[in-house]
């Protein structure tokens, strides 16, 4: 039998993902669990660096959608097994609301999950609504559930002016005062964020509770 270290089980997630093996991909997510190997480190480390690479190949033209979408499918299943346990031993107190969504017209999912499951871990409430949801949805539901925090997704260059009009939606109810508003996605820079008037973003999942932390005082 070979033991392998973390770092070769992030290596080995990577090429399963690249080489779209599902079975071996399943596998290593269950023997990280098994090791009891830091699960973010597994999702950022392993699979968010596979999935990132499948879309480096598709750009390159080495691949094609379908090898993309499989990609996605196969990393889905295995947040699938590691999100649950990601969230295992969260805090039951509430240190805040968020709404979080992947803004209207994009269907890209993957990374506001992990967020919104990391958020959890730390002992924030979290609605996710999901894909493909529209500006006014979501500002609806950070009203009703009282939210402190917005937070909104954006892969495509094309969908992040949603993210804007969250914003100008905001102001133009005079709710601007209400809420944070955080933005995140792979096309998002520092310079869109002041565009914007938002209130942060950031690169990852830890980043992101360390911003949401800092933004109201915890
Ligand atoms: C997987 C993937 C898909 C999957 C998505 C499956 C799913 N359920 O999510 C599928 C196959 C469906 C897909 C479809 C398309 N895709 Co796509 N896709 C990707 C890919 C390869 C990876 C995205 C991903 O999951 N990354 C892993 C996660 C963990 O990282 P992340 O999303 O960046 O999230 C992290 C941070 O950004 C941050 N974060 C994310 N959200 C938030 C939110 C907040 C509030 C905060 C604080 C932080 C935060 O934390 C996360 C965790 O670390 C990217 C390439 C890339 N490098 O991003 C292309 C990419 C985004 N796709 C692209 C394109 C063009 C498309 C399609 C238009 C293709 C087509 N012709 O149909 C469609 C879009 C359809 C639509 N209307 O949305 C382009 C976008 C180009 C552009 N400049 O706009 C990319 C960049 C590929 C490329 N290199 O060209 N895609």
């Amino acid at each position: 039998m070979i033991i392998l270290t973390g770092e070769e089980i992030f290596k080995n997630i990577v090429d399963s993902i690249v080489n779209l093996e599902e079975d071996k991909a399943v596998e290593l997510a269950n023997e990280a669990l098994k090791k009891k190997i830091n699960l973010l480190e597994v999702v950022e480390k392993g699979f968010s660096a596979g999935i990132r690479k499948v879309g480096e190949l598709w750009e390159d033209g080495e691949f094609f959608l379908p090898e993309l979408m499989r990609g996605a499918q196969i990393m889905q299943k295995c947040l699938d097994i590691l999100i649950p346990h990601l969230q295992k031993g969260s805090e039951e107190i509430s240190h805040g609301k968020v709404v979080i969504a992947t803004i209207e017209g994009d269907i890209h999912s993957i990374g506001k999950t992990i967020v919104a499951t990391m958020l959890r871990a730390y002992g924030f409430e979290v609605y996710d609504l999901g894909a493909d949801v529209p500006a006014e949805k979501i500002i609806q539901e950070a009203v009703e559930k009282k939210a402190d925090i917005i937070g909104v997704s954006a892969l495509l260059t094309t969908t992040m002016t949603g993210q804007k009009k969250i914003i100008e939606i905001l102001r133009e109810k005079n709710l601007m005062n209400k809420f944070k508003v955080i933005l995140g996605g792979a096309p998002v820079t520092s310079a869109w964020v002041e565009e914007c008037n938002a209130h942060g973003s950031a690169e990852n999942a830890i980043e992101a509770v360390k911003l949401v932390k800092s933004l109201l005082n915890k």
